[in-house]
């Protein structure tokens, strides 16, 4: 049987194929499926460009093919018979400059438009503000109506605007949740504003989408959605913290950590005297899904975090705390998994 493709190349289409449906895992990630109103328009805008780009290829392919076979050169073409060389058509310049004027003025419109219909100001009876702090490699929420901080996982009201506000604390990051809507940059010295909308309660990934250092890509974060009735039990929760230590293990780990970890980070309603405030706040640690936006949220992984943060977002800025006993890490372990 005659070989039509060489081996290497079926191998290399097939290493493409795969490599291109890694995409499909479902992982809530996907621009192409937007939960909330801010999506579902901007994946219109997309559709709207993309169609007049296929259009434009189209025509053109179409076009080239023709020219290409009705042209081309014949058997017994004599090689002294040049084609007949014409220069300056008023009809096809007028044409081919309008079509494509045509073609940005119907990309423009709904595309300028849409820009600013989506960067107002929500009104604030039907919306809720929240301020975004990046850091390498983390991300604080504050509740500024609230007086309510987290960190990693950002909780919204379905069918609410929500207005993020966004500012970087070292280095510039970019706050991107694809299946709600469109990125923006968080820049040092600047403010920058982020309206989104989600439709049903979930759990939406989100990311850093801006080069900022070693562990970039481990920069995650969740925007958990609830029902308006839930989200006003969240905030209660939270403002509220019940984060006193349930037994001896987790008393030593409330010692523990005013020892070693409290300038940096924060547990609220502790009755810890100062509160840092470098690192992620831990108030109600045990009801995050993640550590770190990256381990899911369990003793086991919490230990390895402690004993290792560097292993596990190279450059971060934790220090690895392999000087306490197995012992002293548990009891932190206790104290921290106990906070609601
Ligand atoms: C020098 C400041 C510093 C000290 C001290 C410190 N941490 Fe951290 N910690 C950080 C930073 C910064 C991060 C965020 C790392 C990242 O994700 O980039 C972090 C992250 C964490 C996280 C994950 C937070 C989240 O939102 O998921 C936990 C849990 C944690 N630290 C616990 C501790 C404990 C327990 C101690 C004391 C034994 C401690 N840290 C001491 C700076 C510190
Ligand atoms: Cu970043």
């Amino acid at each position: 049987m005659k070989r039509y493709l060489p081996a290497k190349w079926v191998v290399a289409c097939l290493l493409m194929i795969f490599i291109w449906v890694t995409g499909c895992a479902k992982h809530n990630m996907s621009v192409l499926d937007p939960q909330g109103p801010v999506g579902k328009v901007q994946l219109n805008l997309l559709y709207l460009s993309t169609g007049i780009m296929t259009f434009v290829v189209i025509v053109v392919a179409v076009i080239y093919i023709y020219v290409v076979v009705r042209y081309r050169e014949r058997p017994g073409d004599e090689e002294k018979d040049p084609p007949e060389q014409v220069a300056g058509s008023k009809k096809l310049e007028i044409l081919w400059t309008s079509v494509p004027i045509l073609l940005l003025i119907v990309l423009a419109i709904p595309t300028i438009s849409t820009t600013f219909t989506l960067n107002k100001k929500p009104d604030p009876d039907h919306s809720i503000r929240i301020n975004v702090i990046g850091y390498q490699y983390w991300w604080g929420f504050e509740y500024p109506d609230y007086k309510v901080t987290t960190s990693n996982e950002v909780h919204i009201p379905t069918g609410k605007k929500v207005e993020f506000i966004l500012k970087a604390h070292d280095v510039i990051h970019s706050f991107w949740v694809p299946s709600l809507g469109g990125k923006e940059d968080l820049t040092p010295g600047r403010t920058t504003r982020l309206v989104l909308q989600a439709d049903k309660p979930g759990i939406y990934e989100g990311k850093c989408t801006e080069l900022c250092g070693a562990s970039h890509a481990l920069m995650r974060f969740r925007v958990v959605a609830h029902q308006p009735e839930d989200f006003e039990d969240w905030i209660a929760s939270q403002v509220t913290p019940d984060s006193t230590p349930k037994n001896k293990q987790a008393e030593q780990g409330r010692r523990l950590f005013a020892q070693n970890c409290i300038g940096c980070h924060a547990i609220r309603g502790a009755g810890y005297k100062v509160l840092g405030r470098t690192a992620p706040e831990l108030t109600a640690f045990s009801e995050r899904t993640r550590i770190a936006g990256v381990l899911d949220n369990n003793r086991a992984n919490l230990k390895s975090w402690l004993k290792n943060p560097q292993g596990i977002k190279p450059g971060n800025r934790m220090p690895a705390f392999d000087h306490l006993t197995d012992q002293q890490v548990e009891a932190m372990v206790e104290y921290l998994e106990t906070l609601k």
